[in-house]
């Protein structure tokens, strides 16, 4: 599946899309009323490039069919639930077949190989068990390669390091921002990078830059590749790197990709940036058609030097909804972090706070410097600040407030990172 020439993968495409939007439509009364809605014949699609005529899904209409209104299939057939928190108001609530599920278990096995994991390795999920997709989605994903699993679930950081030495872990799977923090805690009670046996990382569920990414690197001895999913979709899964890290590639035999503008909605060429849309293909409890992910990035179909045919996408840039807009300026949060993070003396943990006085919008930059090497030294400090400051002027083209902090003092967390402060109001 992951080699199927491009031809023979687009005839599955169209074949699964022709079964996909039939059955949404049939099933899924929602479907029915929007594709009448859009004037879209579910029985009429001829060709792959039907799909940009069909309607989008988004957030939104999950809220309003809130908790299981887009279900395809009756609860007798749901094995599984899982739901995502979400910043606001009610969870998005995400339900599997037992068909699913092996779809899910396939597509993650299918990742965590291309990283390099295979049944000579031992793999600590360290990610929250629970709702969450991503710890049971690795779990079953790495059983499935017959890798030793260790559900040890995020927390608990002191017997999370011992396990790690003891039992010989050799692949860590959690954020980036969680294993950077283990990292840290790990030199504080003493242990050395011997201790260790780690020698693969597979990170996501947020992002990571290159350069946070060599960061991470360096602290464990390991190597990290990014993987890429949401729970509207199935939870991880939908995309990951191969060994050669040059794009995320895509399960294309269950997941149709598109990239849009967002502000129009209209699909845009190859290689241009844009918000990612994303078609299921063989989902039958939660199928989704076109969902908008507002997760930004782009498409690269040139075939990869690993071998598989799927499309690579890019790292994910950042989110439409994440774009901080400051005075006129649009700056993603990845854009800062690459920036701090090539800064010998700052650590990973930074925190951007937005406030708006008078009218106006700024920005400040709180970074967390690595070490006490710096404290007693004010012609240091002062020195860093300016330098941060100068060449995130250079990189956005924006006034920032940089101050730093003593390390260990912002805040951390076992799941996703919290970067942004937002004290605008509205
Ligand atoms: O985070 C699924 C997942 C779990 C993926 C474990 C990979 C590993 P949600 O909690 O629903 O699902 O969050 C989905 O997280 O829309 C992105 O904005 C962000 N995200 C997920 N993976 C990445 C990544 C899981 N590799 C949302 N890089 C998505 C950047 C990511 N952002």
């Amino acid at each position: 599946m992951e080699t199927l020439p491009r031809p023979q993968l687009e005839r599955l495409q169209l074949e699964r899309l022709q079964r996909m939007a039939v059955y949404c439509y049939e099933r899924v009364p929602f479907y029915h009323e929007k594709f009448d809605q859009a004037g879209f014949d579910p029985y009429k699609i001829k060709a792959l490039s039907d799909l940009q005529y069909m309607p989008f899904t988004t957030k939104e209409d999950i809220r309003d069919h809130y908790p299981t209104g887009l279900f395809a299939v009756d609860r007798r057939q749901v094995v599984r639930i899982h739901a995502s928190s979400g910043t606001t108001g009610k969870p998005t609530v995400v339900g599997y077949t037992r068909n699913d599920l092996d779809v899910w278990s396939e597509c993650v096995a299918r990742l965590c190989v291309a990283a390099g994991a295979s049944d000579e390795d031992t793999a600590q999920i360290c990610f929250g068990y629970g709702l969450f997709t991503g710890a049971l989605g690795l779990h079953y994903g790495l059983e499935r390669v017959g890798a030793t699993v260790i559900p040890s679930s995020s927390g608990n950081t002191e017997k999370q390091l011992m396990l790690m030495k003891d039992l010989g872990t050799t692949t860590v799977i959690s954020t980036p921002s969680y294993a950077l923090y283990m990292a840290e805690e790990a030199q504080r009670l003493g242990y050395r990078k011997e201790d260790f046996q780690l020698r693969l990382g597979l990170f996501g569920s947020e992002g990571c830059t290159p350069e946070m990414r060599a960061k991470l690197e360096e602290a464990w001895g390991l190597f990290a590749t990014d993987n890429y999913g949401m729970s509207e979709l199935m939870g991880p899964g939908v995309s990951g790197e191969c060994h050669l890290r040059c794009g995320l590639h895509v399960a294309e035999d269950h997941f149709i990709p598109e990239i849009i503008d967002p502000a129009t909605g209209r699909r845009l060429e190859e290689g241009q940036e844009g918000e990612l849309v994303v078609t299921t293909l063989t989902k039958e409890a939660f199928p989704m058609i076109r969902y908008r992910t507002k997760d930004i990035s782009r498409l690269d179909f040139q075939p990869c030097d690993c071998g598989r045919t799927h499309v690579r996408m890019e790292k994910i840039i950042g989110r439409t909804d994440d774009m901080l807009k400051i005075r006129g300026v649009n700056v993603f949060p990845s854009q800062i972090e690459s920036v701090l993070m090539t800064m010998p003396q700052v650590g990973g943990h930074y925190l951007l706070i937005l406030r708006r006085e008078r009218f106006t919008d700024s920005l400040e930059v709180k970074v967390e410097l690595v070490d006490n090497t710096l404290l007693e030294n004010y012609g240091a400090l002062e020195a860093l600040t300016h330098r941060i400051h100068d060449k995130l002027k250079s990189v956005l083209g924006l006034e920032t407030t940089v101050t730093l902090a003593d390390p260990q003092t912002l805040e951390r967390t076992a799941g996703k990172a919290k970067r942004i402060l937002d004290l605008r109001g509205n």
